[in-house]
């Protein structure tokens, strides 16, 4: 490991024991987010798959690292009773990287986005972390300058984020354009189409492809080994039994966009307030897809953890 760099010990990083002991020994872990718990998921299933999320990663050998703030302190690997008390609460704040110190400092329960996910991870040296979609350039974005803070962050912290691509409800050319920019790699997982979250394939060619866990740990190793590099995307599709194809999805798409947009929704509603609408259009179907395509990113970034901590030991001198 002697590669990596240890984080700075930060007082206001609570570790889950479990998290605590894993990042001791140097066992794999995988952080997770919780903004689907809060804001993309209904009770009680956000509960249920928060739940059965983790239980995927432990499966496959590595150690789940849910992420939320509580009272002041930011929490990496969550109690039982913590992860209830967040899929209960209504008043959870949508913590991305210009909301979490706020949170913090006014001690407000606050979910973490995949930007701020990402910068908890990487405080914690955690190397690995499953979503479900990332956000991106939202549609209409030359007229609103709506672009999820995901991006920036994937361009500046070293972290890898599995997702089913970005969210369908963005304008995916721009945001792959964006990445592309800000000199994120995107590599979809045993596949040439970058996936589009509901569906297998956006019609979009996927920059690169790999199709086993250690040839992404391969990537991250390189990447690390560069001082200063940013993220690397991950775009897993959604398992065949459980899509829906994109030309089913997207009239539903266009119409739960432009309600949003009639009903004044903007900046941080836009994302939960679309998937609640794509949810009761759907009568519940794409939740269920949304569920299966978070579960399966997980168990590849568990995989991918548990290569990554082997090419870390191999590297030790
Ligand atoms: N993936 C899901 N459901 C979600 C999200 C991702 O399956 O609710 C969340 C993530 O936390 C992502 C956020 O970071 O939506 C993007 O929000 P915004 O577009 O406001 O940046
Ligand atoms: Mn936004």
């Amino acid at each position: 490991m002697s590669t990596r760099l240890s984080p700075v010990p930060n007082p206001l990083i609570v570790l889950g024991a479990e998290v605590a002991d894993a990042r001791a020994s140097g066992q794999p872990v995988v952080a997770l987010e919780s903004t689907i718990i809060t804001h993309g998921m209904p009770w009680p299933r956000n509960a249920e798959t928060a739940r059965a999320v983790e239980s995927d990663i432990r499966a496959q050998g590595a150690v789940p690292a849910t992420i939320a703030a509580f009272e002041g302190k930011l929490h990496i690997g969550l109690s039982e009773d913590e992860m209830e008390r967040l899929a209960e609460a209504r008043e959870a704040m949508k913590c991305s990287r210009a909301d979490l110190a706020f949170a913090l400092a006014t001690r407000r329960t606050g979910s973490t986005t995949v930007a701020a996910t990402m910068m908890a991870a990487d405080a914690a040296g955690i190397a690995v972390f499953a979503t479900g979609g990332i956000g991106g350039v939202h549609r209409g974005a030359q007229e609103t300058f709506d672009i999820s803070a995901d991006l920036e962050e994937l361009a500046r912290t070293p972290v890898c984020v599995v997702a089913a691509g970005a969210k369908a409800l963005l304008d995916l050319p721009k945001t792959l354009e964006v990445l592309e920019t800000r000199g994120v790699p995107v590599v979809a997982f045993g596949t040439d189409a970058f996936p589009a979250f509901w569906s297998r394939d956006s019609g979009l060619p996927a920059p690169y492809r790999l199709d086993t866990p250690e040839e992404i740990a391969a990537l991250l190793a390189v990447r690390r080994s560069f001082p200063g590099h940013g993220g690397v995307l991950v775009a897993n599709p959604v398992p065949q039994d459980a899509e829906i194809p994109t030309a089913e999805m997207a009239h539903i798409i266009d119409a739960a966009v432009t309600e949003a947009a009639k009903r004044g929704i903007a900046g941080k509603e836009v994302t939960p307030f679309v998937l609640s609408r794509i949810h009761e259009m759907t009568g519940g179907r794409s939740l269920e897809t949304n569920i299966a395509l978070v579960r399966n990113n997980a168990r590849l970034a568990a995989q991918i953890a548990v290569c990554d901590a082997k090419t870390g030991m191999d590297a030790t001198p």
